[in-house]
């Protein structure tokens, strides 16, 4: 039997122009800054952050609701150290046999190599699965939609939130990383799809000098047809 729908009013907050260019400039402002973080401080985080922003990215918008995402949290020092070893091997068949030429040109700016420090260093590492299905009690698959947009959505927002709370992250892509399955012992039905690291900064942290698009080179501001 499908689900009949149940409609409640909309919580909607309605500003003022003058409100909503000040908060999209202060926001635009915070989120230019965030970087990814390579060099991680081995202090611990507080726990009740990463779970609030994990909330944040539960509700995210998915393909028909059905949320295809699960996200593993990693603090414990052995199951970092597989993690580091397991991503060190692939790391390592990608820059020295696998990766073609152009794309290590296209790493050459960024600094990044086989080795992977940050994974064992950085306080908390969060696995991200998608899940192209769920499987009920009873054994039943039923489909996800749009998994690879709703878990990004979800990713981009949890990463949105972890900067806004103070803390700095890599989007790390070890590739392929099925090896999370194993260790973190989730279903094959569930495809690894990103492993955030998350932590402190290293003290005197430094990043690649990078410089970001302009508006004009990424947007068209489509003009209305010309009425005749
Ligand atoms: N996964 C590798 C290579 C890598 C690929 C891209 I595209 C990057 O933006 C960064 C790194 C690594 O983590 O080193």
């Amino acid at each position: 039997m499908p689900e009949t729908s149940r409609f409640i009013p909309l919580s909607f907050t309605r500003r003022s122009e003058e409100e909503m260019l000040q908060r999209a400039r202060m926001f635009a402002t915070l989120l230019c800054q965030r970087r990814s973080v390579r060099a991680f401080s081995p202090e611990p985080i507080p726990m009740n952050v990463i779970r609030s922003c994990l909330q944040t990215a539960g509700c995210a918008p998915s393909g028909a609701n059905k949320q295809p995402w699960h996200f593993v949290v990693i603090t414990d020092p052995a199951t970092k150290k597989r993690i580091r070893e397991a991503a060190e091997n692939e790391e390592e068949a990608f820059y020295t046999r696998r990766a073609p030429r152009t794309w290590l040109e296209d790493l050459a700016p960024l600094g990044t190599g086989p080795e992977k420090p940050f994974l064992t260093e950085a306080p908390c590492l969060i696995a991200i699965f998608a899940q192209r299905y769920r499987v009920d009690a009873q054994g039943t698959k039923h489909k996800h939609y749009y998994v690879s947009e709703s878990v990004g959505i979800a990713t981009g927002m949890l990463i949105t939130a972890l900067h806004y709370s103070g803390l700095a992250c890599l989007t790390h892509t070890p590739s392929p990383m099925r090896f999370l399955n194993e260790i973190l012992q989730r279903p094959s039905y569930e495809h690894p799809f990103l492993l955030l690291v998350v932590g402190y900064p290293a003290p005197g942290a430094t990043v690649p000098d990078i410089r970001r698009k302009r508006l004009e080179e990424f947007v068209t501001f489509m003009e209305p047809p010309e009425s005749s």
